[in-house]
């Protein structure tokens, strides 16, 4: 069994230096949330798991052949000769202004159902990593999120929800009712302050506030939140009462995209390690300052032994 299970899509990406319009040059690599976490997990020698979509493709060979390398267990993953992988451009057009394209409508990944789960649900995990991407690809990856919830749930795994909300996908409306109940499921919620609201905003009486709204998402079964406030940091809350703060590591910033995967998987890794809450944020905040440090998504992340390496001091 897996120590994470994931699944997700992952995307063919070019990473263009400038602007795509004047033909700057592109790197090619792969992109995608939760691939993205699996990665950081497998280089601290976590156990993880990824099952999604490729189609049977060139961009579809690079994402398995990059996860196997980077020593994710991709056995659940399939092959859908019929669908093309999905794809997204991101140009840096200015300083740290990055603009993205995806091509993912129709995609291998859209077509994700239960079924393709069943085997690596049965296999178990002992946590389940879900996104709210997953959530917005389709009927079809909206019906496996909620099944391998309620599954990892029955089954006694950590059920960890990174918000991730993504508004060239969806709607905050849209949503805030396909999360809803999903919450049941839950055990911890990760969102960036910004998107409280999209979460709790199919709720009864949408709470206002970041307070009000850990309140309002401990009331639902969700046993801890996690709040990332970028630069200032992240907080904690569980349904204990104990809260706990951490300001943001201060490291040179090369490329935010991907710091808030690694930050959940920062997270998870303290999780499967036994530490405490204040323990889990900090391998968060310390991977998280890995990715904002490092060109690329998952490219910067750190092996085990590498954990050190940023040594600044928080608020230094
Ligand atoms: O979190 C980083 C992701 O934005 C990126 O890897 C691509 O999954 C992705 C998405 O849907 O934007």
């Amino acid at each position: 069994a897996a120590d994470v299970l994931t699944f997700g899509e992952t995307m063919l990406a070019a990473q263009l230096p400038g602007p795509l319009a004047i033909g700057a040059e592109a790197r090619t690599t792969i992109a995608g949330a939760e691939s993205n976490v699996a990665i950081g997990l497998a280089r601290l020698g976590h156990r993880a798991a990824w099952a999604g979509l490729v189609g049977g493709d060139e961009p579809g060979r690079l994402i398995l052949r990059t996860l196997r390398g980077e020593g994710v267990d991709t056995s659940p993953a399939g092959v859908r000769p019929e669908a093309p992988t999905g794809g997204m451009l991101r140009e840096r057009r200015v300083a740290d202004l990055v603009r993205v394209h995806y091509w993912r409508r129709h995609s291998a990944a859209s077509l994700l159902t239960p079924a393709d789960l069943a085997p690596a649900l049965r296999t178990g995990a002992r946590v389940l990593h879900l996104t709210g991407i997953t959530c917005a690809l389709g009927p079809g990856p909206l019906e496996a999120v909620h099944e391998a919830a309620a599954h990892a749930h029955a089954h006694g795994w950590t059920v960890a929800l990174d918000v991730n909300h993504r508004q060239r996908l969806w709607s905050a409306e849209d949503a805030g009712e396909a999360l809803l109940p999903l919450l049941e499921h839950v055990t911890v919620l990760i969102a960036s302050d910004d998107e409280l609201p999209v979460v709790t905003g199919a709720f009864a009486e949408p709470p206002r506030g970041e307070e009000a709204a850990v309140d309002a998402l401990l009331a639902t079964g969700v046993r801890e939140v996690v709040v990332k406030r970028g630069g200032e940091g992240a907080a904690f809350r569980d349904r204990a009462g104990y809260r706990h703060t951490v300001p943001a590591l201060r490291v040179p910033v090369r490329d935010t995209v991907g710091a808030g995967d690694a930050f959940c998987a920062g997270y998870l890794s303290g999780l499967l390690d036994g530490l405490s809450p204040d323990g889990r944020l900090d391998r968060a905040n310390t991977l998280g300052a890995f990715a904002v440090a490092s060109d690329g998504d998952w490219e910067g992340l750190p092996r085990r032994d590498e954990l050190g390496l940023l040594t600044a001091a928080p608020g230094a």
